[in-house]
């Protein structure tokens, strides 16, 4: 253990955000620890290769716990006394919520309160992160940024909104150094499987190898703000590097229709939409947020924060991704997107 390191805590390290965010912390030096909960069949799959990775791994330390259990993250926090923590573990899928409520209440929402609590116990000053959620928005009018209502629609968004002013009473309350990144959908090639963009492309990939003919969606009306995951991690640690705690929305400025998404893959592989894709209202839910457009300005003015990657950028960067997983050729428009915004790219593999 290098005694001379920061050391920061991630809930959430095996999803999306959380593995480019313990690449991001290695590549800083950081010591990274990991609550992961332990499943019978291995989760760790998008951290992997920093486990096995020659010089990161001896950083990197995985702890099993779950973000019910507060005892065990009083424990962690306890132990390894970490200069930050990044709480990114939730039950994070909208829809699932409505079949989980008091589930994704307890795990999305509760969960923040566990780590406020157990941070009480820390000697150190320790600075918190919280993943907060533009959902939380909900039917609010359009641009949203930080001085936006609330109005969630869903329980999910209703999670969100809790952990979202537990941190900020326990800043004002406590004097905690505690952050809520409100950030707007971002999505990579490591997004999960049933989040619509990524279901988009490895449906489209799916009907190029001859794997699947059809693809079911629900709506295609819904627009979201949708940027590039690896950027929304890199906003997250400008947030907490910053001289004091605060809230700041992260976002492109743009919004698009699912339906334009799927235009979109379909035409940079050269599938006809109207042969493939299906509207099935299994897919729709009780509530709707029917659109979402962030305005980032103060993200930009204060932390320099500042997308690169463009809606069209994020589409061939999943595609090329999804295909070259599926042992197809790819048109390598990603790679070269890649190339161009990220030439020192710090995290490994998509
Ligand atoms: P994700 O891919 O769904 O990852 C969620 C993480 O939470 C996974 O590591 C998961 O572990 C973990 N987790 C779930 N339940 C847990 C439990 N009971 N105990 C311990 N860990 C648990 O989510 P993401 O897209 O990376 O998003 C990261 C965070 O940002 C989430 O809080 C999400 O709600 C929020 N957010 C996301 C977006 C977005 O567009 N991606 C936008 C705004 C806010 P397993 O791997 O074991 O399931
Ligand atoms: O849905 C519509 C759906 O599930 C986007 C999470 O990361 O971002 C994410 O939440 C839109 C919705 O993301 C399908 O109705 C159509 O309007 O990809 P999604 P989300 O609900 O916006 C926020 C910011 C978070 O914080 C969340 O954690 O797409 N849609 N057809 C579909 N959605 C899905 N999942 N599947 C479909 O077949």
């Amino acid at each position: 253990m290098n005694i001379m390191s920061s050391v920061a805590l991630l809930t959430g390290a095996t999803g999306q955000d959380g593995s480019y965010l313990a690449e991001l912390l290695l590549d800083k030096g950081y010591e990274v620890h990991a609550i992961v909960r332990r499943s019978s069949t291995p989760n760790i799959s998008r951290i992997d290769h920093i486990l096995n990775h020659p010089s990161l791994a001896d950083s990197f330390h995985l702890h099993y716990g779950d973000i019910s259990d507060g005892e065990q993250i009083n424990k962690i926090l306890q132990t390894y006394q970490p200069d930050e923590i990044y709480h990114l573990g939730a039950q994070s899928h909208v829809k699932v919520s409505f079949e989980s409520a008091e589930y994704t209440g307890n795990i999305t929402g509760l969960s923040t309160t566990r780590i406020l609590e157990g941070m009480r116990n820390v000697k150190k000053k320790t600075r918190m992160y919280q993943a907060s959620s533009s959902e939380m928005f909900g039917g609010a009018a359009s641009p949203q940024n930080e001085e936006s209502s609330f109005i969630p629609r869903s329980p999910y968004a209703c999670a969100k909104l809790y952990g979202y002013w537990m941190v900020k009473n326990y800043r004002e309350g406590y004097n905690f150094f505690a952050s809520n990144g409100i950030l707007f959908n971002h999505e990579s090639p490591r997004r999960g499987e049933n989040f619509v963009t990524r279901k988009i492309t490895i449906g489209a990939a799916s009907i190029v190898a001859g794997k699947a003919k059809m693809l079911a969606l629900g709506n295609l009306d819904a627009t979201r703000d949708w940027g590039f995951a690896p950027e929304y991690v890199e906003g997250m640690y400008q947030i907490l590097s910053h001289t004091t705690a605060d809230d700041f929305v992260l976002a492109t400025g743009k919004t698009h229709s699912v339906r334009e998404f799927v235009d979109e893959v379909f035409a940079y592989i050269d599938l006809d939409v109207d042969a493939h894709v299906t509207v099935d209202p299994r897919y729709f839910r009780p509530t709707e947020v029917e659109s979402l457009l962030g305005d980032a300005r103060k993200a930009k003015g204060v932390l320099g924060w500042k997308p690169r990657v463009s809606f069209k950028d994020l589409v061939k960067i999943m595609v090329d991704a999804d295909m070259r997983k599926m042992g197809l050729s790819v048109i390598g428009e990603g790679d070269e997107i890649l190339a161009k915004h990220f030439p020192n790219k710090w995290w490994m593999g998509d």
